[in-house]
């Protein structure tokens, strides 16, 4: 498979992952679910990425749309998960990419620079590749049990902070993460940490944002 000689990658600020939503529309109408990642923004999520498994393409273009509408109001990046195709077609910021999907280099090629590629990575050697290919940042997880349907395994956060020492991009740590088991995560060099429960699953998203966002730096600043 073709890989490019050079990395080419967007400037992503890295304190835009420090509190990083990753949405699940489950339960939710469509009316719910914009008021829910709005309510989320404002409560200090500052990046989002909108995860949908079920959704016809159509109908994954014209929620991506609608969120986009919301996320640039607010000057929030908002990339999609798994799907080039409706990143390109929606002019969202970017995509989401696991180890089961379009391998990162091909994406960059397709997307250009202008816009952001994050990759999931479980191993050194993954993220080495990853990095390698282009990617702007890295998720890895998942450091908890989650209840959010997906493929996935436990990630020691000795794993976790390896993988920050590998690569030069920003790393997020991801799963089963809430205010009360972020400790864990204390002197880890991380950018920030993505949820989908903890601010999704509230009853106020506004609120949980708001709190997990205060715990997070201070977890974080102390690092
Ligand atoms: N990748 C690893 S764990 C996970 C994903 C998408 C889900 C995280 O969801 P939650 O609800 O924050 O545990
Ligand atoms: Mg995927």
């Amino acid at each position: 498979m073709e890989r490019p000689q050079t990395r080419t990658t967007t400037n992503l600020d890295k304190s835009k992952l420090r509190l990083y939503l990753v949405t699940d529309s489950t339960n939710k109408d469509e009316r719910e679910f914009l008021s829910a990642l709005e309510a989320a923004i404002q409560g200090g999520v500052s990046f989002v990425q909108i995860r949908e498994k079920t959704k016809t393409t159509r109908e994954y273009m014209d929620l991506v749309t609608k969120a986009l509408a919301i996320t640039r109001k607010h000057g929030v990046p908002l990339i999609v998960d798994d799907r080039v195709d409706i990143a390109l077609a929606t002019d969202a910021d970017g995509v989401h990419l696991g180890q089961d999907d379009m391998p990162v280099a091909i994406a960059r090629r397709i997307l250009g620079s202008g816009k952001i590629i994050g990759a999931t990575t479980k191993t050194v050697d993954q993220a080495l590749l990853a990095y390698n290919e282009g990617a702007d940042y890295l998720g890895v997880g998942a450091i908890y049990p989650t209840t959010t349907k997906v493929k996935t395994i436990l990630t020691s956060v000795e794993t976790l902070n390896d993988i920050c020492s590998a690569v030069p991009i920003p790393v997020n740590a991801i799963g089963g993460l809430n205010k009360d088991n972020l400790h864990v995560l204390k002197g880890s060099p991380i950018a920030g940490i993505c949820v989908v429960s903890a601010i999704m699953k509230a009853d106020d998203q506004r609120q949980a944002a708001s709190e997990l966002l205060s715990t997070v730096n201070n977890v974080l600043d102390c690092n």
